[in-house]
């Protein structure tokens, strides 16, 4: 009899990159632009003011295209965020200066940024692919890495029909391309995404690393910037592949332990980071509504009861899902409908039911409780992991942090997760209603 646990499958990991992403969302208010060289960047919008010369009636779409500024009229400073694909063929590019891509590309037409409507647009498509294939790593506004490998159907043709599956989904629903590369790694889906670019798909398998990630030149490798590619190009290492060549200890000597080993590492297409999933809660928090309206001072016992509850439950599914917090916050709906709220940050974080009881007291000693009450609520906010090793960061997205995630520091954390900090300790912390 066979007791040997199942064969665990392969891993393939998917990392998407949306095309030429804040070009292709403008693109989408004026498609009468679509194939012409467009550059993102500089000033602010002027162009929708053409609208005002069409017909009422009239949308975006049918501003005429010689009534959208160009790059030759373009007096100023800045640079290009993205260009289109036919204007990337006269050499102009993201970061690059707008009087020189004038100079290169003097026809190109020049839209101004709107970060909103990117974010708009990164939010949809990234919700797009977690209703799909929900170990996803958000890594900024136009990109993620996804693990394919338990997914139904993410081992098929090595990833591709699932990659085919997202990419025309997201088509569908909001009309932007993205190129999709799926490897054993994050690291060689990184390089693979952009093979096939614009709307390509590529398949990049271990026995491929030869052939496919060999021939890039070192640059390629998302961590080895200009400086460090400077430096290997000193010692006659272009490629991939020159890098393979090298010995491990030379390349540990010549660039430090930590660096030496893993560009050792990358050359060889080995690589366990794990997909890391940011789907994390932002808050917690329970509320009710009661059967009739309650007065504070009336109902004050029954009150308290509930009040205690609704601390004890956030405590749970804080406890549960492994979360700390660190500020603790309530909201009264007074029978008029009117809403209060208030908060208390503490100086630790804490997941106990007293801890987050006794603060949340003492925000509700700071709104108005003459008038009767229809809805009570417990919010805690500012969380973090749980861990086994004590509290870590929750990390945010690297080039769009939620302002929430940013802010914990570890220095905070001692001993806080069971008793609450001396500093949220004020005075007058006798609960309001009794404790149950
Ligand atoms: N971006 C920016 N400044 C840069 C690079 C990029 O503002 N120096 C912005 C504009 C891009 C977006 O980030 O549209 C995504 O960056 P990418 O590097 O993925 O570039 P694109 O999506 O524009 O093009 P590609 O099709 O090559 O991915
Ligand atoms: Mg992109």
């Amino acid at each position: 009899m066979d007791t040997s646990a199942p064969r665990p499958l392969p891993r393939r990991i998917a990392h998407l990159d949306m095309d030429a992403f804040f070009a292709s969302v403008e693109l989408l208010r004026y498609p009468q632009l679509k194939g012409l060289p467009v550059v993102i960047g500089g000033g602010r919008r002027r162009v929708d003011e053409a609208i005002r010369d069409l017909p009422r009636g009239a949308t975006l779409a049918d501003i005429p295209i010689s009534a959208f500024p160009l790059l030759k009229d373009y007096a100023g400073r800045g640079v290009i965020t993205t260009a289109t694909y036919p204007a990337r063929q006269f050499g102009v590019g993201s970061a690059m200066g707008l009087m020189k891509a004038a100079k290169l590309c003097p026809q190109a037409i020049i839209l101004p940024v709107d970060f909103d409507e990117y974010r708009k647009y990164s939010r949809a498509f990234k919700q797009i692919i977690a209703d799909i294939a929900p170990v996803m790593e958000d890594r900024g506004v136009d990109e993620v890495y996804i693990d394919f490998t338990e997914i139904p159907g993410g081992q098929r043709e090595g990833g591709r029909s699932l990659a085919r599956l997202i990419q025309r989904t997201i088509f569908e629903a909001t009309g932007l391309t993205c190129s999709i590369g799926v490897a054993p790694n994050k690291l060689i889906a990184k390089m693979a995404s952009e093979f096939e670019k614009p709307n390509g798909i590529s398949i990049v398998h271990e026995s491929d690393l030869a052939t496919r990630i060999w021939p890039l030149s070192c640059r390629k490798v998302n961590g080895i910037g200009p400086k460090a590619d400077e430096k290997l190009q000193r010692h006659g290492i272009h490629t991939v592949g020159d890098l393979a060549e090298r010995d491990r200890d030379w390349l540990m000597s010549s660039f430090g332990r930590s660096t030496g080993a893993w560009m050792h590492e990358v050359a060889w297409g080995r690589d366990d980071r794990p997909v890391v999933t940011h789907s994390e809660p932002v808050s917690m928090s329970r509320e009710t509504t009661f059967d009739r309206d309650l007065h504070a001072i009336r109902d004050r016992a029954e009150l308290g009861a509930i009040f205690t509850h609704l601390c004890e439950k956030v405590a749970g599914d804080l406890e549960r899902k492994g979360f700390v917090g660190k500020t603790i916050g309530i909201k009264l709906r007074y029978a008029d409908f009117k809403i209060a709220t208030r908060d208390h940050t503490m100086s630790a974080f804490s997941s106990d039911a007293k801890t987050i009881r006794r603060i949340a007291g003492q925000c509700l000693k700071r709104v108005p409780l003459e008038r009767p009450l229809r809805l009570l609520g417990v919010r805690v906010g500012n969380l973090a992991r749980a861990d086994a090793d004590g509290v870590r960061l929750m990390e945010a997205s690297a080039k769009d942090p939620a302002p929430e995630q940013a802010v914990h520091a570890l220095g905070d954390l001692g001993d806080s997760r069971r008793h609450g900090s001396p500093g949220s300790r004020g005075p007058g912390t006798a609960p309001l209603f009794e404790s149950s």
